[in-house]
């Protein structure tokens, strides 16, 4: 009755476990995985359960963690607990190596850590398997995404790979494969994963620069001439493009960047399989992000990525204002499956007092978010096409 039906001549399917939902980064921490309860409640309010297969996946096991990660890196992810933490000055020592360290916290030691990190796993791993299989040509796992985990440490919220994960299971079948990354944050631990392969490109739009008090944002890399390495005995090279961007984009803006890039992208590498990262930290109001993007211009990505009927992985990312993270999934979920939703939420919406209120959206899935506009568009017409044209140069390189 809601006109939410399967569509005709593809299938989508949907992964999750919804136990990824009860673990706490701690109060402060930006990053909250309850902004997955909005967003599946919001996505079943809809009804978009009715246009997808849904899969609720297994926790990744050590033994398949360990296709990308160090044996004694994951041995220590699984036995850390916030109680034995400073107890065993053996566990202190490696804290400081693999990336705990620092007094930004940025990836705390929290309760169930290793159930969090194989469940948001496991949950990519089937959802290439899905592809591999084709029991589905597009697979999504919103709890995922996790793209600055590196071999041997965690970094930027991120403990294990999920991304580099699933791409090594594509590429048991896959000659190449695209990876897109539209998260504000550079995409750095998927790039040095594929660095040295010409099998993975790997292609990041992000905020790039420092700010008045000379602080890079993070990670700090992700410049335009940053195009992997550059020894041409490497087979990796030249299948690197990084997008640095400023503060404030805007819709047109971005959606015309991200057209004209990944369209070049696609068409000169010939990718079988493509696996983009949605990360909402990229719309305007983000705690984190500088962008100033609406929901559908970030789902426009989504759709062009779509349009080219390549079997896709969609996975979430960073997302710091819950709400409109939730908005934006379900929103990319919707265009996955061919469905159109009204800009009223649902009546029967649980949480429906989180998307409420003039602070909060008013009760709409497309509020506009320029409205909690709060970084100016340092992006000027002339330096977006300054960057294109150097992003073209870089990709000459393709043509051999
Ligand atoms: N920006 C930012 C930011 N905010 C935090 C943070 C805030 C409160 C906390 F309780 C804990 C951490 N950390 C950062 C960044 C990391 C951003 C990670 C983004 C992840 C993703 O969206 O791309 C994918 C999920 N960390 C830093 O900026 C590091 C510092 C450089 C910040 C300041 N401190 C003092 C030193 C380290
Ligand atoms: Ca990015
Ligand atoms: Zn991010």
């Amino acid at each position: 009755e809601n006109g939410i039906e399967k569509p005709k001549g593809y299938t989508v399917s949907f992964h999750y476990n919804a136990e990824v939902e009860y673990h706490h980064f701690g109060s402060s921490h930006p990053m909250k995985p309850w902004r997955l309860t909005l967003a599946k409640q919001l996505i079943l309010a809809y009804g978009l359960e009715y246009a997808m297969d849904l899969y609720q996946p297994r926790p990744a096991t050590f033994d398949e963690l360990a296709i990308f990660h160090d044996r004694q890196y994951l041995g220590f992810l699984q036995s850390i607990t916030p109680q034995n933490l400073d107890s065993d000055p053996e566990k202190a020592k490696y804290l400081e190596l693999f990336g705990f360290g620092g007094e930004s916290n940025d990836c705390p030691v929290f309760d169930g850590l290793w159930n969090y990190v194989s469940l948001y796993s496991g949950a990519s791993v089937h959802a290439a398997h899905n592809l591999l299989n084709h029991q589905s040509d597009i697979a999504i796992n919103w709890s995922g995404g996790l793209h600055h985990a590196k071999k041997n440490a965690a970094s930027g919220f991120c403990y294990v790979n999920d991304i580099v994960l699933a791409i090594q299971h594509l590429l048991t079948q896959n000659q190449r494969v695209l990876y897109v990354d539209v998260d504000v944050h550079h995409g750095d631990g998927v790039e040095q994963a594929f660095e040295s392969t010409d099998r993975v490109f790997t292609l990041s739009y992000h905020k790039y620069g420092l700010d008045k008090w000379g602080a890079g944002f993070f990670p700090g890399t992700g410049n335009i001439n940053e195009v992997g390495p550059t020894d041409p005995s490497n087979r990796g090279k030249g299948h690197t493009l990084n997008i640095p961007l400023e503060d404030g984009i805007d819709d047109e803006q971005y959606k015309w960047l991200f057209k004209t890039v990944t369209g070049a992208v696609i068409s000169k590498y010939q990718p079988t399989a493509i696996v983009l990262q949605c990360g909402a930290d990229s719309l305007g109001g983000d705690r984190l992000g500088r962008f100033n993007l609406n929901i559908k211009a970030h789902g426009f990505c989504v759709e062009h990525v779509k349009s080219f009927n390549i079997p896709l992985l969609l996975i979430g990312g960073g997302g710091y204002t819950p709400r409109n993270v939730a908005r934006t999934w379900c929103h990319e979920t919707a265009v996955c499956t061919g469905s159109e939703l009204h800009n009223n939420l649902p009546m029967h919406l649980p949480y429906l007092q989180a998307f409420d209120g003039t602070e909060n959206g008013g009760g709409m899935l497309y509020p506009n978010l320029h409205n909690t506009k709060r970084h100016d568009n340092q992006n000027t017409r002339e330096k977006l096409q300054k960057l294109v044209a150097h992003a073209m140069e870089n990709l000459r390189y393709l043509e051999g």
